[in-house]
């Protein structure tokens, strides 16, 4: 009796299916548009600053420093029309040590799976060996392939078009935009653009999602960017940061959280204590105001500073202090 009682039902969610698609045309409504959206391109160019921009929420960090993504990182958008995964990922560079073989190892693996490729540039700098690479894997793929020209607040002479003409000759992609993160020209515009390209699809991600990461990531990306602002040389590249307790007291509006920041080396703790304590202290204020604006809720924050020696120069401890994705 099971078996065509199993053929009936699913007989039943093929027409429910098929119901709502002539619905969706009798309604003259466009069908719903779903996929992945790799986010690529060399690091600082904004890559992370256009996502946050097109949440219309602070999530990812950002840097005017290089090398400020560490991780392949889902941002969800949603609108009535489309469901849009944004995948962030680490900028594009010369590898210079363990660390960075570790983040481009991230931004090449993100090619996989895509639905959309966004790779984006800044429009005074030359295409380099390492765009030329991405460019080889990029051809290979079907998939269809925007240039974003960001920073165009900041462009001078003919540098914008230029650009456009450099990258037309490659021949990769299908659309070339160029936009101003900074002063939100043309991201609407890029939005319409992959609605138009995306295939059509289901929602991937509950509505109420926008990073598939647990909360204490996005908590710990937050401290390191401050560290990020705030402190020079090395020690941005020598720090990760884990966030050990998240908690949320009932009797009043208030998130607790406890955070250990590392360092490489133990002169580095140093540094990032300051005199009198006066780094860490600038540190926890900077980071408890983006928190409190995340978690809707004021902050206690607690940062402890550790060393956990050499974690930087091991390719075995950096994948696991970063995660294997
Ligand atoms: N002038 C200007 N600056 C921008 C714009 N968009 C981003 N920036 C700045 O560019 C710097 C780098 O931004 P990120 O978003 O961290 O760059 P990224 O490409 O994610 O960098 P990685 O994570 O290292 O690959 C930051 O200082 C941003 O404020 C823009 O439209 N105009
Ligand atoms: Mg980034």
């Amino acid at each position: 009796m099971s078996e065509p009682m199993a053929e009936a039902e699913t007989k039943t969610a093929a027409e429910a299916v098929e119901e709502a698609k002539e619905q969706v045309q009798a309604e003259g409504k466009r069908p719903f548009k779903s996929g992945f959206v790799g986010v690529l391109g060399p690091t600082n160019v904004g890559k992370s600053t256009f996502i946050n921009a097109i949440l219309g929420k602070k999530v990812l960090i950002v840097s005017e420093k290089r090398q400020a993504t560490r991780n392949r990182i889902r941002c969800i958008y949603n609108d009535p029309e489309a469901q849009i995964v944004f995948v962030d990922t680490p900028g594009l560079h010369k590898p210079v040590d363990k660390l960075s073989d570790f983040l481009l190892k991230q931004a090449f693996g993100a090619l996989e799976g895509l639905d959309l490729i966004l790779y984006m540039v800044e429009p005074w700098v030359e295409i380099q060996e390492y765009d030329q690479k991405m460019f080889e894997r990029m051809r290979a793929l079907k998939m269809p392939k925007f240039l974003l020209i960001n920073k165009i607040d900041k462009a001078k002479g003919d540098e914008v078009p230029r650009t456009i003409e450099t990258y037309a000759k490659t021949g990769l992609f299908d659309e070339i935009v160029p936009i101003s993160c900074r002063l939100g020209i043309n991201l609407g515009k890029t939005v319409q653009l992959i609605k138009r390209y995306l295939p059509e699809g289901p929602k991937y991600f509950p509505d109420d999602v926008t990073v598939d990461r647990p909360e204490e990531f996005v908590i710990a990306e937050i401290i390191r960017e401050k560290v990020y602002h705030l402190t020079r040389q090395e020690i941005p590249y020598a720090v990760y940061v884990d966030v050990v307790e998240v908690r949320e007291r009932e009797d009043k509006p208030l998130t607790e959280i406890y955070a250990n920041i590392y360092v490489a080396k133990p002169s580095q703790k140093g540094i990032l204590i300051g005199q009198g304590g006066r780094m860490i202290k600038e540190i926890g204020r900077l980071a408890r105001l983006d928190l409190e604006a995340l978690l809707g809720t004021r902050v206690y924050l607690n940062l402890q500073v550790k060393v956990r020696e050499r974690w930087n120069e091991d390719e075995a401890q950096i994948a696991r202090v970063l995660g294997p994705e």
